[in-house]
């Protein structure tokens, strides 16, 4: 199957080239797409050398899917020429997300609502990816009310200059372009996209909305602060969790272990919990640090760490264009 890559150079991009590679993805031709000032240059997919080309030549070249990961406004632009020339376009940017004519996909909880109608499929927000994986089961199993988040999340959620001025600051080079409007080593921005006239920022009105509609639930009540610290491995998040009905510890414990995509690490004693720098690299959600919130009847406390880039972006996305050549819906 031959498969675009738009953002082929970028930190996802590069990241989608590896889950395609690691999980056998059956491309018999990729076609890596970026920027005009990228066209000609040289990506390794499988070992091979293979050119960066324009959009309108991979457009030519007639993909089954194109997965994007180049920016809103990028996608905006050409995520309907692709799906025009019949194409579907899995995208990982907020563009499409919350268009209700477009599906919001983890595959985990509802890639059995694609048809082969859905020629512009979205990837959810990363953050909103990790927290729901968790989440849905219990939610299926307690009914959750409300769900409280803070989130410590990487810099390479920003991209390659945010790795790029962290590393800088912290070698003391001065001349590296800032994307932060502060240093990021060595603090903590509650601030991650942009400010909205509600006083939060687009990645916690991401959370919130994105949230009840992956779930497919708007009851759900979600309030989220959202946080940049100078990480690279993943995205934390403290999850507080309030249900209908009451639960038992144990059996939250069994029914994560037991839930698709996750895995539980959550012994305290020997100082097992769910950490940036064991989750870099890997396809699945961690979740620990799972205890009974004794303030609050029917309320549980979660942590859940997951490598942004890969499920929280890259991996996502690929089990999406999984699920659609497994039920033949491209
Ligand atoms: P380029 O490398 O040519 O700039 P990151 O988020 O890590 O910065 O990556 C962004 C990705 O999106 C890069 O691969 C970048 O290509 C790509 N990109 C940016 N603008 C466009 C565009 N107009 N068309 C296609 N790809 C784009
Ligand atoms: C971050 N969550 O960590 C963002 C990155 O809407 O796809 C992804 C932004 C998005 O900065």
């Amino acid at each position: 199957m031959k498969i675009a890559v738009v953002g082929a150079t970028g930190l996802v991009g590069g990241e989608i080239l590896k889950v395609l590679e690691e999980r056998n993805f059956p491309v018999t031709e990729l076609i890596p797409v970026a920027s005009e000032r990228s066209v000609g240059k040289q990506i390794t997919f499988k070992g091979k050398q293979v050119t960066v080309v324009s959009f309108e030549d991979a457009i030519a070249a007639k993909p089954a899917i194109a997965i994007f990961s180049a920016g809103g406004s990028t996608s905006l632009k050409l995520a309907p020429q692709f799906a025009e020339a019949g194409i579907t376009v899995i995208d990982n940017s907020s563009a499409w997300r919350m268009d209700p004519t477009k599906k919001l996909v983890v595959p985990e909880i509802n890639a059995n609502t694609l048809t082969q109608e859905d020629k512009i499929i979205a990837n959810p927000n990363c953050s909103t990816i990790q927290m729901v994986v968790v989440l849905n089961p219990l939610h299926k199993k307690y009914g959750i009310k409300r769900v409280v988040v803070s989130t410590y999340q990487s810099v390479t959620g920003t991209g390659k200059a945010a790795v790029d001025q962290l590393f800088a600051e912290r070698s003391g080079d001065q001349s590296t372009e800032k994307v932060y409007p502060h240093p990021i080593d060595l603090n903590v921005l509650p601030h991650i996209d942009v400010f909205l006239d509600n006083g939060y920022t687009k990645e916690e009105m991401k959370m919130v909305n994105e949230t009840k509609k992956i779930m497919g639930d708007d009851s759900i009540q979600v309030t989220a602060t959202t946080v940049r610290i100078p990480t690279i491995g993943g995205h934390s998040e403290a999850v507080n969790v309030e249900f209908e009905n009451d639960y038992q510890v144990s059996d939250v414990v069994t029914l994560l272990g037991e839930a698709e995509g996750v895995v539980v690490q959550d012994d305290p004693k020997n100082y097992v919990y769910p950490m940036p720098l064991t989750a870099h690299g890997k396809d699945e959600v961690f979740v620990g640090r799972i205890r009974r919130d004794e303030s609050q009847p029917n309320a549980l406390n979660l942590w859940i760490v997951a490598d942004n880039l890969r499920k929280g972006a890259a991996t996502n996305a690929v089990q999406i264009a999984e699920y659609l050549v497994k039920n033949n819906l491209v």
